[in-house]
C-alpha cells in the first residue's frame, strides 16, 4: 500500500523551481505520484514507504539546491 503526504519546500522563487522539484521526486525510486504547488510551496508526495522514506527526498531534492521538510 502507499501513503500520500504534503512536505514544505524551501527556495523556489519560480514556477520553473517548482517543476524542478517535481521531476526529481517522481523520478525517485518508490515514489507513485508527486506534485508541487509553487504558490503553497509545497509537494504531495504518494510513495511506497515498503521501498522509499522521506529521508531519501531530502537528498535529492538538496542536491539540485532546494530543500524539502520531512520528519524525523
Ligand atoms: Mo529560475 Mo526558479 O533559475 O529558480 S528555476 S528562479
Amino acid at each position: 500500500s502507499t501513503i500520500k503526504k504534503i512536505f514544505p519546500i524551501r527556495g523556489m522563487t519560480c514556477a520553473s523551481c517548482a517543476l524542478s522539484v517535481e521531476s526529481m521526486l517522481q523520478s525517485q525510486e518508490g515514489v507513485i505520484q508527486a506534485g508541487v504547488n509553487f504558490a503553497n510551496s509545497t509537494a504531495s508526495v504518494e510513495y511506497d514507504p515498503s521501498v522509499v522514506q522521506p529521508i531519501a527526498f531530502k537528498k535529492i531534492i538538496q542536491s539540485i539546491g532546494y530543500d524539502i521538510l520531512v520528519e524525523e
